[in-house]
């Protein structure tokens, strides 16, 4: 008898044929509030679970798994894991990192030019005819040779700087420790918005990471800053977002995540110094097929004894 696994939310199809092929796959209803009621039928049995970044694993789901030897998540963060649990009944959590860093970013990158460029507005201009009846768009700002600051400088904070540096960008950056990076540490998250034009944050989400673009930072980076996120919705203070972009005392924003997804505050669509985007950061069909594999290749090690190849619980 195949063992079974539960799937919270299935991976691309070809990945769900390979796993069908080894597992008995469970796959549970979209409404979460019904996942520990559709999984009793096997609970007793489950040792392997299946999920994304976004659906992650909750408490109450995993404490119905008395048997759970794995959750399997594919993103890189895994904050929508209950990973107290995890360290707690010894249930290993792999993620899928490094596949996905030129992806996030290349989308950290376009958000900052999209946003400073008003490449969005743009798009608008041209297609509802602004550009026949009322002549040239208003100017934009220059994001070559400008002062960066990264917010995180981990896998992918790491990708991003070598871009902007190709942009003759002035990078700087703030972690809780020094990087073994060539660019400047700022100890002061505070002090950093105070002194970059453009602030891209690529933190992980989390206790540790929630509200830590607050208030102060965004005032700091002024009516004239721009801040990109694609880390996660909570790492931003996002009501302090919304009225600081309204009010124009922060210049622009360009957002992959959002504090409760796929829900973005109704004040955002008004606003046209604002790029949205629904969390696409590793969207690609290169980069969504090298995480499933990812997903499906821990798994297997799980099922048949090997090491796991990413586990970070
Ligand atoms: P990583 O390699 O673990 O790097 C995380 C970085 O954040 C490190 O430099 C770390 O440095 C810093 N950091 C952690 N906690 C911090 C804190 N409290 N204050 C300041 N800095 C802190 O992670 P990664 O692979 O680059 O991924 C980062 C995150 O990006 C993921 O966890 C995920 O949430 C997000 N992501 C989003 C998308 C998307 O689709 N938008 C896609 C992929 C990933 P210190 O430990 O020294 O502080
Ligand atoms: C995914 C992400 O879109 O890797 C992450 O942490 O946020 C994204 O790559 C998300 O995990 C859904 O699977």
């Amino acid at each position: 008898m195949k063992p079974d696994l539960v799937s919270v939310e299935a991976l691309r199809p070809q990945s769900m044929t390979e796993l069908a092929e080894t597992f008995a796959i469970h796959a549970l209803p979209a409404d979460r509030a019904r996942w520990v009621e559709a999984v009793a039928p096997v609970a007793a049995h489950v040792r392997f679970v299946q999920t994304t970044g976004f659906s992650g694993c909750p408490g109450d789901l995993m404490r119905a798994l008395p048997r759970l030897e794995i959750v399997a998540v594919m993103g890189v963060g895994v904050d929508a894991v209950d990973l107290a649990q995890a360290r707690a009944r010894g249930i290993a959590v792999t993620n899928t990192p490094d596949v996905l860093n030129d992806d996030v970013a290349d989308l950290a990158m376009a958000l900052t030019l999209m946003t400073a460029r008003n490449l969005a507005l743009s798009d608008r201009y041209v297609r509802d005819g602004r550009w026949k009846r009322l002549g040239n768009q208003a100017l934009a700002t220059k994001v070559s040779g400008k002062r960066l600051g990264i917010v995180g400088m981990g896998r992918i904070g790491k990708v991003v700087a070598r871009r902007a540096a190709a942009f003759d960008m002035t990078i700087s950056y703030h972690t809780r420790n020094p990087a073994d990076v060539p660019y400047r540490h700022v100890p002061d998250l505070e002090a950093l918005a105070r002194e970059v034009d453009i602030m891209i944050v690529i933190v992980p989400g989390g206790p540790a990471t929630r509200g830590l673009i607050d208030a102060r930072v965004i005032a700091a980076l002024g009516p004239k800053g721009i801040l990109v996120n694609v880390s996660r919705g909570s790492v931003v203070d996002e009501p302090a977002l919304v009225e600081a972009l309204v009010s124009g005392r922060l210049g622009g924003a360009g957002l992959d995540v959002f504090a409760d997804e796929p829900n973005v505050p109704e004040a955002l669509l008004a606003l046209d110094n604002v790029v949205l985007a629904p969390h696409v950061g590793s969207a690609t069909s290169e980069t969504r097929g090298a995480m499933a594999d990812l997903v499906v290749a821990n798994l297997r090690a799980q099922l048949e004894g090997g090491t796991l190849l990413t586990r970070v619980v």
